[in-house]
């Protein structure tokens, strides 16, 4: 029988920001004409006036949705505004909405910790701040409360009428416990925020305001637009009770389904009947224990500071008779698929100074044959190397693994009908270095390949360094090797794509002339270690003498799952691809067939954590644990 846990988070004040039809408002600050008409932003592809992506508030009164091409909405609705999303290589190009939500991120995240969930949703920790108003300047002690604060929903707060009013009191109340003081600063502190971004992007945005990330989200979609609503504890127990389960972001797919077919849960409240070994039970440990908590309104998920998207990526589909029949074909439209995420992984060097370590590439193909129809195209990984040229290299090589996999053994015509690309595993470069840990360890000898392999000009550091999951010294080393071509590059001022490479251009520079510090370091270590320097250098050290591209195909990796057939040690440095290291905002930007597959790996990845319990919330439920 389920334990009361300890109440490790309950006075947390979490808010979610969630703007309004974001890209439709971007497009009517672009032309302030559009403002109050019914307007829509659609897909580049224009067959049926183009698949709807935004819809203004405005013409969702007319019954328009996304789900509708233009030509279905303009029947529903004659004066609709149709947009057309910004169009770069041949596909959507998102950069206008990026940069807005950018504009929106930093004003947010100006109150507390802020971590950006997608391209126009952050999550905010105002713990700290509602602290300190509620000391400094609590809700009963301001002449004034924020008109748009008072404007809030509290959930649980009955009566319509005088709700203006019924809040005030609510936001005053003396006899108000600890955690909904805290939420009425909270929710004072969100509504001046929201003002902020209005007065300063033009932009409303919706946001909800609780003691967790899961209600919070949950409610910033209740009122919408420009509105907010709050979540006390005491009003958990009600949303979920009506919350329909497959309306959980988590509960969408076959888990929700199973819950409903198998075990009559219909709506989150239902899972209250069952006891946490029951939940276990059937769906395994972890996620036993998640739905027993989800159903208490509990979610130990941090905010995490992270303003910056966690990583890039880029696709365009191909559908129907466009689906791409040739590799050449696939290769034309790689390369601009990676000529865009080079750009972008290169800004964000340039502007934030971060670094991505891992390529990515997805597909959906089908084969002209029947054989398999089920058979997905595997997501292959390799180490990102900086530079348009490499990547495109990079890029084509994991497609021509995924490909040989996904054929098997059999010679089928196919079709892909989606193409993406993402660079993934993005660190900061630190400010200092120390070339002397540099060379020590396994980036001694990687490091002396790249300056030294005659038949390796193009290579970059980057490849050989050994990015893998969870190793924080790895990581410092790969962040020195960056920091290092990038001194070099203050001095020999090098074009600026080209930071990697020229550290080991200099290097070789520097080598050829037998001089130069660097020369020390590598005149004093075993120079037979050269190796093709695409490989981590661990690879590279256990395969002396294969074939490069032999290093460079085996060391690609699932997406899925972890590496398989590699020996032990490359097995301890192997590449992985973790699902949740994907950026959300960046899953938004890929083929709709891929979003759905990326998201399905999240969900799955996602329900394996244990949910941290402890939220005061619990107390609500504590006498409901007895099925
Ligand atoms: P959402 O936040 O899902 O929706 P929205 O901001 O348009 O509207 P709402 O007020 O209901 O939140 O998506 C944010 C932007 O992401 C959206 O404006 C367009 C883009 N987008 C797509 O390109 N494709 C999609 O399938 C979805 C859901 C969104």
């Amino acid at each position: 029988m389920p334990i009361p846990r300890p109440d490790l988070q309950g006075d947390r004040v979490i808010a979610h920001v969630d703007m309004d039809c974001f890209y439709v408002q971007v497009e009517q600050r672009k032309q302030p004409k559009l403002r109050g008409l019914p307007t829509a932003v659609v897909q580049y592809n224009d067959w049926k006036g183009g698949a709807l992506i935004a819809v203004s508030y405005e013409a969702r009164r007319f019954g328009v949705k996304r789900s509708m091409r233009g030509a279905e909405a303009e029947m529903v609705c004659p004066n609709i505004q149709l947009v057309q999303v910004p169009v770069s290589r041949g596909k959507a190009d998102l950069n206008a909405y990026r940069s807005a939500g950018s504009e929106v991120v930093s004003i947010l995240s100006t109150k507390g910790r802020c971590e950006r969930a997608s391209i126009d949703e952050v999550y905010l920790d105002l713990t700290d701040a509602a602290e300190s108003m509620l000391l400094e300047t609590p809700p009963e002690a301001l002449e004034d409360i924020d008109e748009e604060a008072l404007k809030s929903h509290v959930l649980g707060l009955s009566g319509d009428e005088n709700r203006e009013n019924n809040v005030q009191r609510w936001f005053i109340r003396s006899d108000a416990i600890h955690q909904d003081k805290l939420l009425a600063c909270g929710a004072i502190i969100v509504a001046h925020l929201r003002g902020e971004v209005l007065k300063e992007t033009e932009f409303t945005c919706s946001a909800g305001i609780a003691h967790n990330k899961m209600l919070a989200k949950l409610a910033s979609g209740m009122h919408k637009p420009a509105q907010q609503t709050i979540v006390p504890s005491s009003a958990v127990k009600d949303l979920l009770a009506s919350l329909p389960v497959k309306k959980m972001k988590q509960l969408g797919g076959k888990l929700g389904s199973s819950l409903q077919n198998d075990l009559g849960v219909n709506t989150v409240g239902d899972l209250l009947k069952f006891s946490e070994e029951k939940l276990q039970e059937r769906y395994g440990f972890n996620t036993g224990t998640w739905l027993w908590n989800i159903a208490r309104g509990i979610s130990g998920d941090e905010v995490k500071g992270r303003v910056l998207p966690k990583s890039h990526g880029c696709g365009k589909t191909f559908p129907g008779p466009r689906a791409l029949k040739t590799t050449a074909a696939v290769e034309s439209w790689l390369s601009q698929l990676c000529e865009e995420l080079s750009e972008r992984i290169q800004l964000d060097m340039d502007q934030n100074k971060r670094v991505a370590h891992t390529l990515t590439l997805h597909a959906r193909a089908f084969k002209t044959s029947d054989v398999e129809p089920h058979k997905k195209f595997p997501s292959k990984s390799c180490p990102l190397r900086y530079g348009i040229n490499k990547i495109q290299e990079d890029a084509k090589k994991l497609f021509d693994t995924g490909l040989r996999e996904f054929l098997g053994s059999h010679s089928n015509a196919w079709r892909v009908t989606s193409l993406a690309i993402s660079a993934g595993k993005i660190l900061d470069t630190p400010r200092t270095f120390s070339i002397s840990r540099f060379f020590q360890g396994k980036s001694f000898s990687s490091a002396i390949s790249d300056a030294s392999n005659d038949d390796i000009q193009d290579d970059a550091p980057s490849s050989s360094i050994g990015c893998k999951e969870n190793i924080v010294p790895e990581s410092d080393k790969d962040e020195e090797v960056f920091a290092h071509g990038k001194s070099i590059k203050e001095d020999d001022a090098p074009s600026k794509d080209r930071k990697i490479d020229v550290l080991c251009t200099h290097s070789r520079k520097q080598k050829d002339k037998g001089n130069g510090s660097i020369l020390k370091f590598f005149s004093c270590t075993n120079t037979s270690t050269k190796h093709a320097s695409n490989a981590p250098s661990s690879w590279s050290e256990s395969h002396e003498g294969q074939d490069q591209r032999d290093h460079q195909e085996e060391c690609l990796v699932d997406g899925h799952s972890r590496l398989g057939k590699i020996s032990n040690q490359q097995r301890d440095d192997s590449w992985n691809f973790n699902a949740e290291d994907i950026d959300p905002s960046v899953i938004d930007e890929l083929p709709q067939e891929i979003q759905r597959e990326v998201r399905g790996w999240i969900c799955s990845s996602k329900r394996a954590k244990t949910t941290k319990r402890g939220s005061s919330i619990f107390h609500y439920f504590s006498t409901d644990d007895n099925a």
